[in-house]
């Protein structure tokens, strides 16, 4: 990797390996490069915020990522998907009249043509311009920004409606095929490479006695019960920006797994994430829980979007699917956990676990509450 000159960019190299001569002179950024800020949002890629001053005296404001190779093993690919979709939505964007810089990524081709450049180490970066006056979240209490993040999701499938699945390449194999997710964690049990199983031997049992809910969406999907749609298979709500003047959801990021899937996946992940009552770390399981409250939000502001398209299967196993995709990350920590580490990143040697035991709580309230969420959803699909 080329290095920069002055002693802050030095440091910002060694602690946080970004060149910002590198990104400026690939991208072709005019001005002179201001702050560079690591932001730690993901468990996958690693995202910077950078600020150049332009000699008339703006200030533009990109984000820069190094894409994680190891996970998304052909960039190629990756960014024509990326490409081609950012491209749709802007066009749908500007159809109706919204804001292309504000209401989708504007990703910047480097020198070469493509929409990332390689390093001399080998590492891979792309960059996008920043979005302005947004904010994002990591945990929420207020019901009508959830409400507002199922509906700028329900409104990304459905812009996503008429794109071409066939020619979106599958940037991770299986990504939400629980099967092979279950699959995969037998595999990493029986190996045991870490010498970990004996630490995770509830864990162990718990997915185990649930196997055959790894079976009902494919199961549904194989007899034809289920369409495959475009969907966005990361639907956290960290993924969302938020437009700082009305709290809508207003773009949509992290696109590296938009694929075709089944819109219960985006769905269910949302649920996941954003109506647990704590966070996906946290050591207090007792503080876990599925909030009916945000579940009832979310599943308005998403049918309210969604809803027209949605077939009576899809809105049937809403509930399920909020349950499944939390018992099949939770599976994937577990399996990152006794594999050693390799795939999320982590901040202390137990993170993956501390993460799988906050799912395994999650969906243990969501057995409890299986009644109430079916009748949120039936009421809600009911008033839409
Ligand atoms: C990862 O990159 P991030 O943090 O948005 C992961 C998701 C998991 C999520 C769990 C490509 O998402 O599938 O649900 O962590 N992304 C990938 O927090 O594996
Ligand atoms: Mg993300």
């Amino acid at each position: 990797m080329r290095r920069g000159k002055t002693a802050e960019r030095v440091y910002v190299l060694e602690q946080k390996l970004l060149d910002p001569l590198f990104i400026q002179q690939s991208f072709a950024l005019p001005g002179e490069c201001g702050t560079v800020q690591a932001l730690n949002n993901g468990h996958i890629n690693t995202t910077y915020h950078l600020c150049f001053n332009e000699a008339d005296g703006t200030r533009e404001e990109y984000v820069v990522q190094k894409i994680n190779t190891n996970v998304f093993k052909d960039p190629d690919a990756l960014m024509q998907n990326i490409v081609g979709v950012t491209t749709h939505l802007q066009k749908k964007i500007a159809a109706r009249g919204g804001d292309v810089r504000r209401e989708t990524l504007n990703f910047l081709p480097a020198a070469g043509g493509k929409y990332y450049v390689r390093d001399d180490a080998g590492d891979c970066w792309r960059c996008y311009r920043h979005v302005g006056g947004v904010y994002t979240c990591n945990t929420i209490d207020s019901e009508t920004v959830f409400y507002n993040a199922g509906e700028a999701f329900g409104a990304f499938q459905n812009e996503l409606a008429d794109y071409p699945g066939e020619t979106l390449a599958e940037t991770i194999p299986n990504f939400h095929n629980t099967v092979s997710r279950f699959a995969d964690f037998e595999r990493a049990v029986e190996e045991d490479v870490a010498g970990r199983a004996a630490s995770a031997k509830e864990e162990i049992a718990f997915y185990r006695a649930r196997e055959k809910d790894a079976h009902v969406l494919l199961d549904l999907l194989g007899k034809g019960e289920l369409p495959v749609r475009v969907t966005h298979n990361d639907t956290k709500l960290n993924n969302i920006l938020f437009d700082e003047k009305t709290n809508k959801g207003i773009c949509i990021i992290d696109l590296d797994t938009v694929m075709p899937g089944l819109a219960l996946y985006d769905f269910g992940d949302s649920i996941r994430f954003g109506a647990n009552t704590a966070s996906e770390d946290e050591k207090d399981v007792s503080k876990v829980s599925l909030s009916l409250p945000l579940y009832e939000a979310y599943t308005r502001g998403y049918l309210g979007a969604a809803g027209a398209s949605l077939t009576a299967c899809e809105i049937e196993y809403l509930p399920f699917s909020a349950k499944l995709m939390t018992y099949e990350c939770g599976m994937r920590f577990l399996t990152d956990y006794l594999n050693g580490d390799t795939y999320f990143k982590i901040a202390y040697p137990e993170h993956n676990l501390v993460r799988c035991r906050t799912q395994l709580a999650l969906v243990r309230d969501m057995e409890q509450k299986a009644d109430e969420m079916a009748a949120i959803t039936k009421q809600a699909a009911g008033t839409r």
